[in-house]
């Protein structure tokens, strides 16, 4: 039998008491106990009528059942797809019928809204709670504790994660098993975790940053974690003298140099603290390691790609950077225009092939030939220069794209919403620096002919459409939005010209 994802993560802990999981109450979950839940839960989808490769998408707050349940995914070969607790009824309809999920599971609160999407979609729904209450764990708790693993192959679809589009709907990157694998191998490798590291983790599980690279890393080297349900700076201050290492957005590190506490002497047990997702600030990696004598060893990824590229844990982790690429990943710096690789030291679009790489846009070929060249470079859309000595440093992005706290946003999905409400014109959506999210949405609209936009109903109408972390932070009306000759919206003029919206 073979399933790669179960035979390198899962199978080494059957029947092992060691500790997993260090419950913030102070209570733990052993590995043996983690995967007789994950095994119970295999059964409770198989009985549900879920065969291997139908899609169950989950949208639940963070809980140790909720990660056994992607363990469980991966024994029933079913395609696990996460999905951010902070999405609207509106935008989960989208994920659910695209995604042809056979199972929606999400939280008891939302029960009733989400049978209605099942049921339009021929669906059937559970549900699970921040505690693990729900009918997933009250059937699973009637179920046996073994399983019989299903074989799977490296090219199997272990996971389908939305992004959204620069143009257009979200896109959903099917994600193998290879792709997830391979990469929790290097980086195990590249970050020297051992059985004896203990992770704080607070990052959601529904991203590749909270759910891959922490908890397979994890699995995959045998220690635990400490599982906090979100960021919470005082829990995460009380615990770190436990753990060993963190991984956090930018904001993480923002947020605890905002708190004297942070010093040598709370960090003193930790080996490593990670970064990704969004740019960390040379200045933040410095006062970092002014306050507590650690350097942040800053990675680049992607939710297509897992991770790219990382700052040497043992060697010279440069602020500013994001270090060499993983090995088994290749990466080259292109031209914009035409796609010709450019000379070491050129700034252009940043392309990686490896088996880290996703296989393709779900229902999407047109889109997926589009990302990737013939032979087989996947274009990121992020542009970067790689230095003499091989590091790494991103320096922008050539698609319209938000990063607020590390969550991605596109400002095209925003000005969908805004040109379509009563009295506004047009509208161009940008991100300016924001001391706590890196960067915030604004909104610059204009007024349809004889009328006015209504900003208070506007921000009243957005709540049902779109993810709070999507929604403007402030909105400003203007005559005409500025243009170049081509007639294009200039939002970097735009960006100058709020550029102090939020730090003002
Ligand atoms: C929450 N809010 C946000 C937000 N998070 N708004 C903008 N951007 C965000 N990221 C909203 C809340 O709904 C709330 O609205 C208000 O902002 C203040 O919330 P808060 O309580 O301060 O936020 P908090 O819950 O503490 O969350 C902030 C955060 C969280 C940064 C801790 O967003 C987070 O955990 N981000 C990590 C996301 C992540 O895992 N990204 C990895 C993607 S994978 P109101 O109504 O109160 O005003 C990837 C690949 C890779 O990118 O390379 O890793
Ligand atoms: P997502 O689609 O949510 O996976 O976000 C991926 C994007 O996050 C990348 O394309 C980059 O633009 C950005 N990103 C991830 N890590 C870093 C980093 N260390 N520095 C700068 N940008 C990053």
């Amino acid at each position: 039998m073979t399933n790669p994802l179960f035979d390198a993560l899962l199978a080494p802990h059957l029947g092992h008491d060691t500790v997993f999981i260090h419950q913030p109450d102070g209570g733990v979950v052993s590995h043996a106990d983690f995967l007789d839940n994950a095994a119970r839960i295999a059964n409770t989808l198989n009985h549900a009528g879920l065969q291997p490769g139908d899609r169950v998408a989950v949208q639940v707050p963070k809980s140790v059942e909720a990660l056994a349940l992607y363990a469980a995914s991966v024994m029933a070969g079913i395609v696990f797809l996460p999905l951010n607790t902070a999405y609207t009824t509106e935008e989960l309809s989208y994920f659910i019928a695209d995604s042809g999920a056979a199972l929606v599971i999400g939280d008891p609160s939302s029960a009733e809204a989400l049978q209605g999407i099942a049921d339009n979609v021929g669906a059937s729904i559970m549900t699970l709670g921040a505690n693990g209450h729900g009918t997933l764990m009250d059937s699973a708790s009637t179920m046996p504790a073994s399983f019989n693993v299903v074989e799977r192959g490296e090219d199997d679809l272990a996971a389908l994660l939305y992004t959204s589009g620069t143009t257009g709907r979200s896109k959903g990157a099917m994600l193998s098993q290879k792709n997830l694998l391979s990469n929790a191998l290097s980086l195990k490798q590249e970050w020297q975790y051992g059985p004896d590291d203990v992770l704080l983790h607070a990052l959601p599980i529904y991203h590749t940053h909270g759910l891959f690279v922490a908890c397979n890393i994890t699995l995959l080297a045998g220690g635990s974690m400490i599982f906090l349900p979100g960021f919470d700076r005082d829990r995460m201050i009380e615990l770190m003298p436990k753990a060993t290492s963190m991984m956090g957005v930018p904001t993480f590190y923002t947020r605890l140099l905002d708190d004297d506490r942070l010093n040598r002497d709370l960090t003193r047990h930790m080996r490593l603290f990670i970064s990704g997702s969004a740019p960390l600030l040379a200045e933040t990696h410095e006062q970092f390691e002014h306050r507590t004598g650690h350097r942040i060893l800053e990675r680049y990824g992607m939710t297509e790609t897992n991770m790219n590229t990382s700052n040497p844990y043992a060697g010279d982790r440069r602020a500013g950077t994001v270090g060499f690429p993983l090995p088994g990943v290749e990466v080259r710096i292109t031209n914009p225009e035409d796609g010709t690789p450019l000379p070491q030291g050129d700034t252009g679009v940043v392309e990686v092939r490896g088996d880290n790489v996703f296989m393709g846009y779900w229902n999407m070929p047109e889109k997926t030939s589009e990302e990737f060249r013939a032979d087989g470079f996947f274009i990121t859309g992020d542009l970067g220069r790689i230095d003499d000595d091989g590091y790494l440093t991103i320096l922008g992005r050539g698609k319209d794209l938000i990063i607020s706290g590390g969550l991605n946003i596109y400002p095209k999905e925003i000005e969908d919403f805004l040109n379509d409400q009563p009295g506004v014109g047009e509208s161009a959506v940008i991100g300016v620096p924001h001391a706590d999210f890196g960067e915030g949405v604004m909104a610059v609209i204009t007024s349809a002919p004889d009328a006015a936009p209504d900003t208070d109903a506007i921000m009243e109408k957005i709540t049902t459409s779109l993810a709070r972390f999507k929604h403007p932070r402030r909105i400003v009306v203007v005559d005409a939005l500025p243009r170049n000759t081509m007639g294009k919206v200039q939002k970097n003029v735009l960006r100058e010209t709020y550029k102090d919206s939020f730090t003002g």
